[in-house]
């Protein structure tokens, strides 16, 4: 099915300069400590030009939207358990549902590509059936996992939920999948594990980003406190707007963590790991002063080189203010009243 897709008013002002402008082959050589590593050239991601065109279709001179195919859920074999119940405890207030053809088109994954609207043609025929998760460290039973534990085991449900990038957009997107806390209670974890890491898939032949941007530590990887990743809120994602997840949304799973900014939601999962130390992760590892651990959204802290008070939607355009914790401070607040954050 085609749809229509019109190119939204980000596309000249873009909200704020992405994650990987300032991150040189040379910065992630010094701040890993790779000292002599080789690595392959640098070729680093430029942000969009003032008023230059945007979208996978672009823009005819007239202004006049283009047509241009929608993106294709990955999974296919599990498409019965679609559309899933919606859960109506979490609602989205006042904004309204990001459009699927802005979301799906305008996608932070550097496994493919550091430029937003080109990640779900890359991305599209990746193959993801099968797929092992690998559960690994402080648990009863390490073991595999594969699509039938992940789309057979646990009841899905529809969650609509905000997203917020540290890069200043946000979006609203009806998620399909089931708390991670199911799957950690099914994981069994020893009582010595204090955090769960989720690595994402490493693959240099068929990920270009993965050799164009042979420079980061890959594969990208991410941590949450234990009580964080049990959080109501912490979704295992398997789907999105009525289907399975599409390849650049991180099919076939991915974590939402809606009140912590973008990065702190992997994608495409192989690996899920438990500690007792906090692990590193791939941008805090980077850049440790721009991107801490916890990462949730407090807009009076700023970035070191943005304010964090306000947001773009990438639907609609629109700047409107940020809100503590992305708007969740009653469902996840407590997490954190005097401890660290
Ligand atoms: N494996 C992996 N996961 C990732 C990323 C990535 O580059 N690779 N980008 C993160 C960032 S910065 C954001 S904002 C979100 C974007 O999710 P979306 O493209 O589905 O909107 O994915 C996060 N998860
Ligand atoms: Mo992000």
């Amino acid at each position: 099915m085609a749809h229509v897709h019109i190119p939204p008013p980000w596309s000249i002002r873009n909200p704020a300069t992405p994650e990987s402008t300032f991150l040189s082959r040379r910065q992630v050589v010094q701040a890993l400590g790779l000292g002599s590593v080789a690595l392959a050239a640098p070729a680093l991601a430029s942000p969009r030009a003032e008023g230059e065109a945007a979208g996978p279709g672009g823009e005819t001179a007239e202004g006049e939207a283009t047509v241009v195919p929608n993106t294709q859920p990955a999974v296919k074999r599990f498409g019965d358990r679609f559309p899933a119940r919606r859960n109506p405890k979490f609602e989205l207030g006042e904004s309204a549902l990001t459009p699927e053809n802005v979301s799906a088109q305008f996608n932070n994954f550097y496994e493919f590509t550091t430029t937003k609207d080109k990640v779900w043609e890359l991305a599209r025929d990746y193959p993801v059936d099968p797929w092992k998760i690998e559960v690994k460290g402080l648990v009863k039973q390490p073991r595999t996992l594969d699509l039938d534990d992940i789309f057979g085991r646990f009841p899905l449900e529809e969650r609509l939920y905000r997203f917020r990038c540290v890069e200043r957009w946000a979006m609203q997107v009806p998620w399909t999948g089931f708390p991670l806390r199911a799957l950690i209670d099914y994981l069994e974890p020893l009582s010595s594990a204090k955090y769960v890491r989720f690595v994402s898939l490493l693959d240099k032949q068929g990920l270009p980003g993965q050799r164009k941007q042979g420079w980061y530590p890959w594969p990208y990887n991410e941590a949450l406190r234990l009580d964080e990743a049990r959080n109501d809120l912490a979704l295992v994602v398997v789907g999105s707007y009525g289907h399975a997840l599409p390849m650049q949304h991180g099919a076939p799973l991915r974590i939402a963590c809606p009140w912590k900014y973008g990065y702190k939601s992997p994608k495409s999962i192989v690996e899920i790991e438990f500690t007792d130390q906090r692990p590193g992760t791939f941008w805090n590892d980077m850049q440790e002063e721009e991107y801490g651990f916890f990462s949730n959204v407090e807009p009076h802290k700023p970035h070191p080189r943005w304010s964090q008070k306000w947001e773009q939607d990438i639907g609609t355009g629109e700047n409107r203010d940020s809100l503590l914790y992305n708007g969740y401070a009653d469902l996840v607040g407590s997490m954190y009243t005097g401890k660290e954050s």
